[in-house]
């Protein structure tokens, strides 16, 4: 009983591959302290004690990320399977009313007892709230194997869509989502599913907003991007994927415009993050390249480091990347979702 003790390294009564992981990783040096995943930390809703500004989950953080393809063995079905649900759902902010549709990943062993971390994920241009879940399969396999392995604490993962009947092109509709986002999309899942909203009032939303993050792909970045612009009050963890900010011409004028949210905001660098990514052949590269440049020199706002303990904005790029979603974008993914939901 002794040594099951000293096993069960994250002290939720039991020992898995996470806490063996977990002791892989210090042994190596990888990790300084195990992640404790006891029961308190999911108390049911109605017990959960107000959030405090103390940071007790110390996560390894490099200051410099680097990418790295996950484990082949990533791509295989995983031996603890998520399921993947379609959630129905009503939007009134389009000119007539829509039935719309979004796939929800649960983790294995969701307990609906228990609180989550939740990340909204956009398609790119051309796809649907089918492409991340169901069209490839590489993003739900990751998600499996990375909770399994103790890469990232259970979460849930939405994918809905910016295409909606009664909207115009897709960069309007990309641009415009955080609207149906706030209003309909983030009640519909978290009243359903097992957030850390207590509720789905708009105050409940916000007072969750820490463990929400935003991200998408390409023209789904651009999406993310306007998350960041107007719905930072819902979500502290933004992370765009191969697209930069349409919100201007000139690198310039984009970087101002996000920065000028951020100062608005009234957040303060602590309590926003921002994890982008690219790779050096992606087709978003030189304009997400430029934009970032120029933000790093925007130090009111912005502190660049992936150590989220000490800063809030990262560019990984990947060498020789490109714009594809199967072939790199879910391998950043890997690589930098690990780094949110430490920042409490
Ligand atoms: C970008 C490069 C490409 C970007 C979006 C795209 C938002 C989208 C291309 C497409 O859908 O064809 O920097 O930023």
């Amino acid at each position: 009983p002794q040594a099951f003790r000293a096993a069960d390294v994250d002290e939720n009564e039991g020992v898995e591959a996470v806490d063996l992981r977990q002791l892989q990783d210090f042994l190596i040096e990888k990790r300084k302290q195990f992640h404790r995943n006891a029961p308190e930390k999911s108390l049911p809703k109605q017990n959960a004690e107000p959030e405090t500004p103390e940071n007790t989950d110390s996560f390894p953080y490099s200051d410099a990320l680097q990418y790295k393809a996950a484990p082949a063995s990533y791509r295989q079905d995983c031996p603890q399977q998520g399921t993947v649900e379609r959630l129905s759902y009503q939007t009134t902010v389009y000119s007539s009313n829509l039935t719309k549709s979004a796939y929800v990943y649960l983790p294995y062993g969701y307990d609906s007892s228990k609180q989550y971390d939740i990340m909204y994920m956009m398609h790119g241009g051309g796809g649907n709230e089918s492409s991340i879940f169901l069209e490839s399969s590489v993003m739900k396999k990751y998600l499996d194997h990375m909770i399994m392995n103790g890469d990232i604490e259970p979460m849930i993962v939405v994918t809905p869509t910016f295409n909606n009947a009664a909207g115009s092109d897709m960069t309007t509709n990309s641009k415009n989502f955080w609207n149906e986002l706030e209003k309909d999309l983030l009640p519909a899942v978290e009243g359903k599913y097992s957030t850390y909203a207590v509720s789905t009032s708009a105050a409940d939303l916000k007072a969750s907003r820490s463990h929400r993050a935003f991200s998408g792909f390409s023209l789904g970045a651009l999406t993310a991007w306007y998350v960041f612009l107007n719905s930072l009050d819902y979500f502290q963890y933004i992370m765009p994927l191969s697209g930069d900010c349409w919100a201007g011409n000139t690198a310039q004028e984009k970087a101002t415009v996000v920065a000028d949210a951020a100062r608005q905001s009234g957040y303060s660098r602590d309590e926003y993050f921002l994890m982008c990514a690219t790779g050096t052949k992606d087709i978003a590269y030189a304009a997400m390249r430029d934009q970032i440049e120029v933000m790093k020199t925007m130090t009111d706002v912005f502190t660049y480091t992936s150590d989220f303990s000490k800063g809030n904005f990262y560019f990984l790029t990947c060498e020789g990347g490109t714009h594809y979603w199967d072939g790199y974008i879910v391998d950043y993914i890997y690589d930098g979702l690990p780094y949110l939901f430490h920042e409490n």
